[in-house]
């Protein structure tokens, strides 16, 4: 790293053996960001209507009373804990989990109450987990409700060569995406359908390839068959607009070339039908890859002190309403906040902190959540600007950037059994890493005793310990990375008895249907007269993360103003030219933005970018319909309108 943006210079490392020397857009910009004039630079706390800049140790101390006397009047789990999605899933949410459940509350909630979990939750339900991309061995890939040509660039570039090398590969979107462009077979699916899509190619693979799960087929395997055997491929197929003739040509190239493998993404889980959907995916892949390995892969570290003392905890928010969600995860669901601060059910909350999260602009309902927040007695966020969510905070504490950071990450659980670094390589002088944040915080609060280290480099010390790999090797690579052996996954699935579970007693017992059925697909309402496009919310582009980088200029400058995006031939039925404004409106609200045209947008379909201020899509999504077995919102497969306001 040199000196983009103020004289810093970011590129690849070709040494590291996940990027391969890839770097994206927002990697490359980064400097940008690190040396921005809006970056906070000290906390802030609130004084009626103004700021009052505040040392580090005085904000400290501030935010270890607030939620003290928060615990002490109204018990510990009035105090939320909340990690946004800027941590990513690595070694910091450990030590904020560890925090939080040793502060005594339960509530220590995260962006997995809306990204990734759903999908995790509906494999680990079904086979065990999701298995991990395999090119030296699968010889069909199918990237279903994901686009990681846009949002996975790195995983890309492996994906692309496998492509040359003769792997087919089927996408599965109603957006003709940079990924479908690379497929051999596109399937432009109507959103929201693809559960029936499952299922008919599973009824395919019995009838047409007697293919079964093997001599030991799995709890309910009769009931799959019987279910998939009593619908008719046509039927089946209705609801996703998929011709008969163009299903049969992909079935028959998916399973020509078997083994099979399968990618999923947001475009499944942010819809009520998420879990099930996935099952019903899930159910499939059993069939194109009985080898596949569903264990995670991870490194076990030594344990954080006191993990095992943590005093007794109420029900994490959520917990009643998706069990199954909170129990897998161990957190609670985010999206059942609003109800809890404003109603006092179950009971009060009245403290959250929030760190690396910008939810007022990332949460559906962002009226709601903007309500409920108001509520709290105390509102801390930790972060590098002062984003909307920040905004309504009481404390507003200073982070320092990841180039600042020291950070453990094992892509074992991404199937890359390779340990790696993040090592802080600038300064800026001023804003916290997360570890000294965290630890800080845990000595102000009296629970030091948890995060009983100085810096990070002795707590890594102590949880690399016995893993036969030092902090010390870390360094000492070109890549700070340090590969491991892969652990031998042991025989079958990685469920408890090792057996696939197309029928579900865990799911039967919260009331939904056991069997990912037809109906458990059905979406609450769909299109119609007064709703006639599905809008699919937050597609990822290549020059944002969520709410981020809008202080980049060069990242800003290639999407400069939201706008939605919509097919040429629906615009021109409805009176909409180039360079007008329009209207987007959903059940639950409407934005005003530009509008912009692409083929790769089917005609009945719409599509937008979260994250702006200016036309934020969370005032178009709602909190009244959530996935029955996660709880995620919808924000994909929305009925959605269209109109012009102005030219
Ligand atoms: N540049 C960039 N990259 C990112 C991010 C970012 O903000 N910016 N965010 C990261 C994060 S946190 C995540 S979770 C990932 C998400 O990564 P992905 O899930 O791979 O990407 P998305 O663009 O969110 O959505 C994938 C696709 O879902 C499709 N889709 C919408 N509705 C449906 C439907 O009903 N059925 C089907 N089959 N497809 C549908 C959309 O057309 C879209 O192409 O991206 C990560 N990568
Ligand atoms: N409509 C719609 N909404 C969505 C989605 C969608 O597809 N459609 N996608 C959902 C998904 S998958 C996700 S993951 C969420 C993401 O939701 P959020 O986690 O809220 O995502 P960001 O907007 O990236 O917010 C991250 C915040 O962390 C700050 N930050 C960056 N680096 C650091 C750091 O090193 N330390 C600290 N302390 N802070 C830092 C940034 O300034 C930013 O304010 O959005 C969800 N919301
Ligand atoms: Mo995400």
């Amino acid at each position: 790293m040199q000196g983009n943006g103020a004289g810093i210079r970011i590129s690849g490392n070709p040494q590291h053996p996940i990027s391969r020397g890839f770097i994206c857009l927002r990697g490359k910009n980064f400097g940008e960001i690190f040396s921005s004039p809006h970056r906070l630079r000290w906390p802030l706390l609130r004084k009626g209507s103004r700021w009052q800049e505040i040392s580090y140790a005085d904000a400290l101390t501030t935010l270890a009373d607030r939620l003290q006397r928060c615990r002490q009047q109204h018990g510990p789990e009035s105090v939320v804990f909340y990690k946004g999605e800027s941590l990513k899933h690595q070694e910091i949410s450990h030590y904020m989990r560890h925090l939080a459940h040793g502060f005594g509350t339960p509530n220590y909630i995260t962006v997995g109450s809306l990204c990734h979990f759903a999908m995790t939750l509906g494999f680990k339900l079904t086979c065990g987990g999701m298995p991990a991309a395999d090119y030296a061995r699968i010889k069909t890939a199918i990237i279903w409700g994901a686009n990681p040509a846009v949002a996975l660039a790195r995983s890309a570039v492996a994906l692309k060569k496998a492509v040359q090398e003769g792997m087919k590969l089927v996408v599965i979107d109603p957006s003709t995406t940079k990924t479908a462009e690379l497929a051999d077979c596109h399937l432009a699916i109507t959103p929201g359908s693809d559960g029936y899509l499952a299922l008919a190619l599973i009824k395919f693979a019995i009838e047409n390839r007697h293919i079964t799960p093997g001599p030991v087929p799995g709890q309910g395997w009769d009931a799959m068959k019987g279910m998939v055997l009593a619908v008719s491929i046509p039927d089946l197929l209705h609801p996703t607009g998929i011709e008969v003739s163009r299903f049969h040509q992909a079935a028959s190239l998916i399973f020509a070339n078997l083994p099979g493998w399968v990618q999923t993404g947001s475009g499944l889980e942010l819809q009520p039908n998420g879990v099930q959907t996935v099952r019903a995916i899930a159910s499939l892949l059993t069939l194109l890859d009985p080898e596949a390995v569903t264990a995670p892969l991870a490194l076990p570290l030594t344990a954080l002190p006191g993990i095992d003392r943590y005093p007794a905890m109420a029900e994490p928010i959520g917990k009643a309403e998706r069990p199954l969600f909170a129990a897998n995860l161990g957190q609670g669901q985010g999206m059942y906040l609003p109800q809890a601060i404003l109603s006092d059910q179950p009971y009060p909350i009245r403290a959250l902190l929030v760190v690396g999260g910008n939810p007022l602009l990332t949460f559906p309902n962002t009226a709601m959540y903007q309500k409920a927040f108001k509520k709290l007695d105390f509102m801390a966020v930790f972060d590098l600007f002062m984003t909307p969510t920040a905004q309504q905070a009481d404390l507003v504490f200073p982070a320092a950037t990841f180039l600042e950071n020291l950070e453990l990450i094992d892509y074992g659980r991404m199937g890359q059994p390779h340990l790696g670094l993040i090592r802080p390589v600038l300064d800026s002088g001023f804003g916290w890493p997360t570890w000294k944040f965290l630890f800080r915080l845990a000595d102000a609060l009296g629970l030091g005793a948890l995060l009983p280290w100085q810096d990070n480099s002795d707590a890594l010390t102590h949880r690399l310990a016995g893993s036969g790999i030092t902090l010390a090797d870390l360094f000492a690579t070109p890549s700070s990375t340090v590969g491991y052996q892969r652990e031998k996954p042991g025989d079958g699935w990685n469920t408890p008895d090792k057996r696939v579970h197309y029928f579900s007693q865990a799911v039967e017992k919260t009331g939904n249907p056991p069997l990912p059925t037809p109906d458990s697909f059905r979406l609450p309402y769909g299109t119609d007269q007064e709703f006639p496009f599905w809008l699919s919310t937050g597609d990822r582009v290549p020059c944002y993360q969520h709410s981020q980088l809008r202080e980049s200029p060069t990242c800003k400058a290639t999407l400069p103003e939201p706008f939605v995006e919509m097919h040429l031939d629906a615009a021109s039925r409805l009176g909409i030219g180039e360079g007008d404004r329009v209207r987007v409106a959903t059940r639950d609200g409407s934005i005003d933005l530009g509008v912009s045209f692409s083929a790769e947008v089917r005609p009945d379909c719409l599509r937008l970018t979260h994250g702006w201020v200016a036309a934020n899509a969370n005032e178009l999504t709602g909190l009244d319909i959530l996935d029955s077995l996660s709880g995620f919102p919808w924000m994909r497969a929305l009925p959605a309108r269209i109109e012009r306001t102005s030219g």
